[in-house]
């Protein structure tokens, strides 16, 4: 497959079709067109039919094959075709062609790697093995695209207004968001200057059209239609330590012993290829975990330690009569064909292997039960890679899905979707009480439902650090949220500043694993030496101080489809004096966090542009800095610029953390106010049991927080508590000089006395005034 060049309008017919236009509500519009004979559309993602909210806008499709999307009140037109040449085929392939006025710019687009802008790109949607189809300089040091996750979703934003475009297709759509074909300013052939149009190879098409008009209203639309990400167990959000190599017990227990040593919190211990017998999927090899007893003590050992192993989980079978698995699928007739009607054959670590075919609901209930029994053995989740799907030297096209009706490309870029949803309902059989927590290297719409991603097989390298930020960006804003890359690299060998820099910058990611490729240079934290390790151990730590914190961002992940990790204009409006839209190496992690790593090396000063008509706190030096400007920042070997927003309420667990034990019922409660802020502070705090799904039924504890300055007090009050999981322990600290706390719950206010004490955010402590707080309630 060709990823460079897509179709061209100039190839096209451009005519009337039939078009249907339905409002799901939430100003999400599905426009369905169909051709001169029946069109299929073999999707598998999983949509919602009606979204909550109202309706400004209407899509129109005109006689003359003309398109706008107009508001309704005002007329204003937000989106428009061409009369004439809007919806255009060739062949079986169909696209729709916008204007492109002055202005406009563009994002999303899931796992793509060019910056977070992509204006001028030609987009194809088509999962690759990375490694397998680019050279080895491209991944290094280049952009390469298209990379593992295909979800063909535009974002477009015109001034502080958005939309978004999402084709619901599984084939190779393509997107070209006004580039330039031909290298001539005046050249009138060049059409395309003046509009960005998508398509899809084939079938029925099927678009949503989501009016925001903000960006985060567009973000939780999309969410609602794709699936938001049901709330996972708090250990996965932890630290996970991993490694091309790892594979017998003994290596994990080293681990943990490692990790206990050295007081660094780790939830997450991952098993690569090597655990397998003869990398024999849902095999363990018995040379190193004994037989099926000693196995399961030692996984329930490490356990009890607070360590969860996560093992990989590929999808080939190896071709070997008298394996079970390989038995029982042939035996049921699951695995993929190829266009001989025989089992389609692929090679990866085991050599020849079949695939199961994911596509059909009797595939995903067999992989199911081995997951079942799987998980059985006392694993606490899944690592689902190869799922591109990557089948080695074999071609791709003679991997035939639904018994060998239906061609490879309907369903490549929705394989890794049937395997994480076959995955998810295996662990729920093993354990229907605990909430799944997978991890994938592939993934299409609506895969957010399942699975958290990893970026892949990224490079030990600055250009890596510094791309992984767009990338998680756009893969949050694209309906991926619980994402984040290999830390340190997973490819070459880091080095301790590369490695510092990594954690620095990724230690709050969604999602933080440290992974390296087999022969690699170790980088366990302790593997690089003294003072990477010391550095290494505190953001970790600061991680685990904070997990209160990302654990709110994950609840409304799962309640609403707000973005966890974002940029900055998602919070903050994008104007002419502080441009935004163009910031790939600052984020926000959550409303009240953000983040300017240092991603050069070499280096410690940087620009940092802090939004906003409010302050922000500085946790690397305690000050407060104004808002709505740029900053120059230096950051000590230990510092990273951190920065807290004014009128934030911030929840984090007490003191230094350096076990993974967490007690989310006992709180500091961070007060980003200053003695003369006018504004006032609300935050809403809920934990529960971290793990099952009580917290559905009411098990879980919430309380919401006002704080405001009044005569140099500070007021805080609590309102709606509600301990549906037990008492909640609240340490409030302040981060400025004020007279008194008054404490007002249920109408009563009661003065607190201020003691002294001291919190350390990131490298130096900062000295705060602190108020010990009794039990609420
Ligand atoms: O299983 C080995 C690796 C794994 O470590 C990596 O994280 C995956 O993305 N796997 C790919 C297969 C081989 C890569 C060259």
């Amino acid at each position: 497959m060709y990823f460079n060049k897509i179709r061209h309008p100039a190839n096209f017919v451009f005519s009337a079709r039939p078009a249907s236009v339905e409002n799901l509500g939430g100003d999400v519009h599905r426009l369905r067109l169909r051709g001169a004979k029946p069109w299929k559309n073999p999707s598998q993602a999983e949509l919602a039919t009606t979204i909550a909210g109202e309706s400004r806008h209407s899509v129109a499709v005109t006689k003359d094959n003309g398109l706008s999307l107009t508001e309704s009140a005002t007329g204003r037109s937000l989106l428009s075709g061409f009369p004439g040449a809007t919806f255009g085929t060739c062949g079986s392939a169909w696209m729709l062609q916008f204007r492109h006025t002055a202005g406009l710019e563009f994002y999303g687009l899931g796992e793509h790697n060019k910056g977070l802008e992509k204006s001028g790109q030609r987009v194809k949607f088509w999962n690759t093995d990375l490694w397998a189809d680019f050279s080895i300089f491209e991944i290094r040091h280049g952009h390469p695209n298209p990379m593992y996750v295909a979800i063909p979703w535009l974002i477009v934003k015109q001034g502080n207004d958005y939309l978004g475009i999402l084709v619901n297709h599984p084939g190779a759509v393509f997107m070209d968001l006004a580039s330039s074909f031909i290298w001539s300013a005046d050249n009138p052939d060049d059409r395309n200057r003046g509009s960005f149009y998508l398509g899809a190879p084939d079938g029925e098409p099927d678009v949503y059209i989501i009016v925001g008009p903000s960006l985060p209203e567009l973000t939780r639309k999309l969410q609602q239609l794709v699936g938001r990400t049901p709330l996972p167990p708090l250990w996965a959000l932890g630290h996970h330590q991993c490694r091309w190599g790892y594979a017998s017990a003994k290596d994990l227990q080293s681990l943990d012993r490692k990790f206990t040593e050295h007081r660094i919190p780790t939830d997450g211990l991952w098993l690569d290829i090597d655990y397998m017998d003869r990398y024999k999927v849902f095999t363990f090899d018995a040379k190193h975990w004994g037989n099926s007893t000693q196995l399961r003590s030692s996984l329930a050992a490490l356990a009890k330690k607070g360590r969860r192993v996560i093992p990989i989980l590929d999808p080939g079978v190896k071709v070997e009569p008298g394996y079970v698995v390989q038995d029982g699928g042939l035996k049921a007739g699951i695995f993929c064909l190829n266009p001989a009607g025989q089992p389609y054959i692929g090679f990866v670590w085991p050599g020849k292997t079949y695939f199961p075919d994911f596509s059909l609901p009797e595939a995903r209930s067999w992989w199911a039960a081995h997951v079942k029994d799987f998980a059985r053995l006392g694993v606490a989740g899944a690592w689902l890679d190869m799922n591109d799907p990557s089948v080695g030297n074999a071609e791709l096209d003679d991997m035939l899905f639904d018994h060998g009706r239906q061609p490879h490309e309907y369903y490549h870029n929705q394989y890794a979707l049937g395997m994480a949803k076959a995955s998810h309902e295996g662990f729920l059989a093993a354990r229907p009480d605990e909430r799944p927590f997978l991890l994938a290297r592939s993934a299409f719409i609506s895969s957010s439902r399942y699975t958290a991603v990893w970026t892949g097989d990224n490079v030990a390298n600055w250009h890596h650090l510094r791309t992984s930020i767009p990338l998680s960006i756009g893969l949050a804003l694209s309906g991926q949220p619980f994402n984040g890359p290999d830390v340190c690299g997973f490819a070459d060998d880091t080095n301790p500043a590369l490695a510092v820099a990594w954690y620095k910058a990724g230690f709050l990611f969604p999602f933080l694993r440290n992974h390296s490729m087999l022969n690699s240079r170790q980088q366990e934290p302790w593997a690089l030496g003294a003072s990477a390790l010391k550095i290494i151990s505190h953001y970790i730590r600061l991680r685990y101080k904070l997990l209160p914190y990302l654990y709110q961002n994950f609840i409304a992940q799962e309640q609403t489809g707000e973005a966890i990790l974002r940029p900055l204009f998602y919070d903050y409006a994008d104007t002419a004096a502080l441009p935004l839209s163009k910031i790939g190496d600052q984020f926000m992690v959550g409303r009240d966090l953000l983040q300017a790593p240092v991603v050069e090396e070499n280096t410690r000063d940087r620009q940092v542009v802090l939004p906003g008509a409010h302050r922000w706190f500085s946790a690397q030096d305690g000050r407060w800095l104004d808002g709505g400007r740029t900053h120059a920042t230096s950051a000590g070997p230990v510092e990273t610029p951190l920065y807290f927003r004014e009128g934030a309420l911030v929840p984090m667990q007490i003191g230094e953390r350096t076990t993974q034990k967490n007690d989310l019922g006992k709180i500091e409660l961070h007060c980003f106010l200053r003695r003369d802020s006018s504004a006032s502070a609300t935050s809403t705090y809920a934990f529960d049991d971290g793990l099952s799904f009580a917290y559905q039924k009411g098990k879980r504890t919430t309380a919401t927080f006002t704080a405001r300055v009044e005569d140099g007090a500070l007021v805080l009050t609590v309102d709606n508590y509600q301990p549906g999981f037990g008492p909640l322990s609240v340490q409030v600290m302040l981060h400025d000089r004020f007279q008194s706390v008054v404490f007002v719950h249920k109408g009563r206010r009661q003065s607190l006395p201020l003691t002294s004490a001291r919190v350390k955010l990131t490298g130096r402590a900062l000295s705060v005034k602190c108020t010990a707080l009794k039990k609420i309630g």
